[in-house]
């Protein structure tokens, strides 16, 4: 006899069910073994946490989506999202994409991903499948993504049917599916993406798995009242007010657990109200991780509970007193259960192991010394017998040893008969190349639509055009934009109703709706990831930062998330979203615009544009919507007003990212800056010119790329003389550049002066026009470094001024 709630599953979906959670737990008993015992680095797992997630997998469909932590191996079982074999890959690090899709070895355990492009690099049918976005480690890291996961739903319901929703949606049936440990809602992310969600009424639906304890740290210390579920109750929906619908279930509880999910799914799905599942009562059997002991911070009498409360004890019980089986059946499918486990960990190990044991036994045979008897000999001899002796060799093993034998090949033991020195060396090349493509590959796209293989198309004009204000051109140009990529999406703050704070997008929501341009709510996190997680489902978004400075809200999420997303799935995923934000220039610690620095070295892996115009930023919009990666465009704040000529092709020409423009020729230094700085060193240029110095002024336009075909010190052959100008602090964007110019472009070899910065203070620019003029360098700053250089070089011809 089975009690009323559970009577929603036959018992065969029971026992399939309960099956998956002993086995899950089996995989986190051993997988822990396989860290201690050295075959794995690290190691986290869900034991503790399975009955919820067989609840929750029973109600995920083809189509929606996950973005969830570390804690959900039993969802990605039971929904068929991971094998037990991948998980031993994941363990091991396994770096071949067959054997490890979703992260191919390059993030811990438990970093679950499916792959939602095919090896083109195209979308597959993403509402034929199950997706789970790629996790990240920083804790609350996977909730802004979330959003957008979430509000593509309502979007694609909600299109018209210009927009491309085949492949992509269902109608905006899916659900994306959040999951979050107790205390990582104590972040800023998850109570930002939670308010968001309510306010834009989106299928998201967070569990929340309450063991109690953020490692050692328990809940009195992470949550007020101690309960998530309590503190957000002001978010239930009312009658009369939206808002989520908000469950508590015991998370060793199945049948009240089954019948939780399909309630609240079903809600969530049809009418598009978010949901927060609180699940309390969970366990951490063997504690945080690998990295340490739960006994050194839980109580005897908590470890016990733990133990009477453990969801695959309890869900035992429950099936033998429903009589849905009995002990005996249930043994044989735990019996089962263990071999199943071992037979994957060791089919794992050995996809694992044997390719790394063959390349070292190659090695070793390949390393042969039959010439020669030296002193070096005995050594290579020694250290091929201490790789042999390695029982699980890794491949730093061979590599090391390799590299080191090639160091102690001699002429006579490289004769041309066995030609071991060129044969290491060979050898060395296709493995080095080998692991560059298993650790260093995938930063950007591989498919066709990256930038790269686009073409440039320059901006046409009339024989006299109109020099129009330079909003003017941005706002046609998007209104172009939307006309033509109807999965375009923009939104921000401020850029709806009155179209932005300096009015780019004029008029656009009148035209397109609410749907296509809308306003935010001050939330920059979820700004961005709502970008990306609506990217990932097809859309194709321009999220909007109002200021470059405030840019550091969101940054964590453009950094760990954007940045990492083709890197870290190994091309498995992408979020071709645009950031587009204004700089430069202005006054004022908060709003200067000028700190570059701060994003080329923490989003690589998205582009960063910094145009000197608004034709030039749009002629980067009108590329980035053709290609498919990400970027940050930062429009030239004081550039709305100046007006630039019309070009005829608006929407039409196009700007790639890496390629300079040298703007004025000359013979003395070359000035090499970007984006607003470009005027000030054109007054600069100008004001040299009266002291007969000529300067070749080159705008960079990207940063990230730079210059990919190394025209700079092409300038720096003729001038042989070089200054690097910008308004980031010293050190910092220009300090990048040049780097980027004498040693990747072998600069050095050209110079007859020192290579110069010119750059900001490091503190942040003072506020009003005295403030900006002494804090951020302007066109006498120039002009002295470029006079001072001059003087250095020939100090009869021109003398020292002050
Ligand atoms: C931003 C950030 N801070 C700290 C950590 C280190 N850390 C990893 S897991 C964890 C505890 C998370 O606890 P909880 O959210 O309750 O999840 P549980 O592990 O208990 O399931 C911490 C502090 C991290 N990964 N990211
Ligand atoms: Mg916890």
């Amino acid at each position: 006899m089975k009690s009323e709630s559970a009577a929603m599953l036959s018992a065969e979906e029971i026992i399939h069910d309960y099956r998956i959670a002993f086995e899950s737990r089996q995989a986190s008993l051993m997988g822990r073994r396989e860290v201690l015992t050295g075959k794995g680095k690290f190691g986290i797992f869900g034991d503790g946490k399975e009955i919820p997630q067989l609840a929750m997998a029973r109600v995920f469909e083809p189509g929606d989506w996950r973005s969830g932590y570390y804690r959900d191996q039993t969802f990605m079982l039971a929904a068929g999202m991971m094998t037990l074999e991948e998980f031993f890959a994941q363990i091991y690090g396994d770096t071949d994409t067959r054997i490890n899709p979703g992260t191919a070895g390059r993030v811990m355990n438990n970093h679950f991903a499916t792959k939602t492009l095919n090896a083109e690099g195209h979308f597959k049918d993403l509402t034929a499948i199950k997706n789970s976005s790629a996790d990240i480690s920083p804790t609350a890291g996977q909730m802004p993504r979330l959003l957008g996961l979430a509000l593509a739903s309502k979007l694609f319901r909600t299109a018209d049917n210009k927009v491309h929703a085949e492949g992509f949606s269902n109608n905006g049936n899916e659900v994306a599916f959040g999951t979050i440990g107790d205390a990582s809602t104590s972040e800023g992310h998850f109570f930002e993406t939670f308010n968001a969600a309510g306010v834009l009424q989106v299928p998201m639906a967070i569990s929340v798995w309450d063991d109690g304890w953020g490692i050692s740290v328990p809940n009195k210390y992470q949550t007020t009242k101690q309960s998530i579920s309590e503190v957000l109750a002001g978010f239930a929906q009312t009658k009369d007010k939206p808002g989520y619908l908000i469950y508590t279930a015991k998370g060793w509880d199945y049948p009240e657990l089954i019948k939780t999910y399909r309630e609240g799914i079903k809600r969530c799905r049809e009418e598009h109200v978010p949901v927060l599942f609180h699940i309390t009562e969970l366990t951490q059997p063997q504690g945080h991780s690998t990295s340490g002991s739960h006994e050194r911070y839980k109580s005897a009498e908590r470890l016990k509970w733990e133990v009477d409360h453990d969801g695959i004890t309890r869900m035992r019980s429950w099936i033998l007193s429903e009589k849905i089986a009995d002990v005996k059946k249930l043994d044989d499918i735990e019996q089962k259960a263990i071999e199943k486990v071992k037979q994957a960990r060791k089919k794992a190990w050995g996809n694992y192991s044997n390719p790394i044991k063959q390349m070292r036994d190659d090695f070793i045979r390949m390393a042969n010394v039959s010439t020669c008897n030296c002193a070096k000999t005995q050594k290579i001899e020694s250290l091929k017998e201490d790789l042999r002796m390695i029982a699980d060799p890794i491949r730093k093993d061979v590599i090391s040893a390799a590299r080191k034998v090639l160091r102690l090949i001699c002429d006579s033991c490289s004769n041309p008969e066995n030609s071991l020195k060129i044969n290491v060396t060979n050898w060395l090349e296709n493995e080095m190349n080998d692991s560059a493509d298993r650790y260093s590959s995938y930063l950007y796209s591989h498919s066709e639509k990256r930038l790269s293989n686009l073409k440039q198309v320059a901006p046409t004009y009339k024989e006299k055009p109109e020099m129009v204000p330079g909003r003017e051109i941005i706002r046609d140009n998007f209104d172009y934009l939307m006309d033509n990529y109807p999965n375009l999406v923009i939104f921000g703050e401020d850029v709806g109703k009155i179209g932005g704070v300096n009015q780019t997008y004029e008029g656009l929501q009148e035209k397109y709706g609410e749907n296509r341009i809308f306003d935010t709510g001050i939330r920059e996190a979820t700004i961005i990831g709502q970008g990306i997680g609506m990217a990932m489902r097809g859309l194709r978004p321009l999220a909007e930062i109002q200021y470059f400075d405030y840019l550091l809200y969101g940054l964590q999420v453009v950094s760990d998330d954007l940045a990492t997303l083709q890197y870290r799935t190994k091309g498995g995923q992408k979020a071709p979203m645009i950031i587009s934000t204004r700089g430069h220039r202005l006054e004022g610690i908060w709003h200067s615009g000028s700190p570059l620095s701060m994003v080329i070295n923490s989003i690589r892996g998205v582009h960063v544009l910094v145009p000197r115009d608004m034709t030039r930023a749009a002629g980067f919009y009108n590329a980035l919507m053709a290609g498919d990666e990400p970027a940050l465009v930062i429009e030239p704040l004081n550039a709305y007003r100046l007006r630039e000529p019309r070009p005829e092709n608006i929407g039409e020409f196009r700007l790639l990212p890496g390629y300079p423009e040298t703007l004025i020729e000359g013979s003395d230094v070359t000035l090499v800056t970007y984006g607003s700085c470009v005027r000030i060193a054109l007054d600069a240029v100008e004001q040299l010119k009266a002291f007969n110095i000529s300067c070749e002024l080159i705008d960079v336009q990207s940063l990230l790329p730079f210059d990919v075909n190394n025209t700079i010190v092409e300038s720096l052959k003729k001038t042989n003389k070089i200054v690097f100008f910008d308004e980031d602090v010293p050190g910092g964007a220009t300090a990048y550049m040049m780097q980027k110019v004498m040693e990747e472009q072998n600069g050095y070899l050209y110079l007859d002066a020192p290579p110069r910065t010119v750059t900001g203070k490091a503190h942040r620019a003072a506020y009003s026009t005295d403030g900006d003029y002494f804090s951020n360098p302007n066109a006498e700053d120039v002009f002295d470094a470029v006079y001072n250089i001059m003087h250095d070089y020939n100090p009869g011809k021109y003398p020292k001024i002050f």
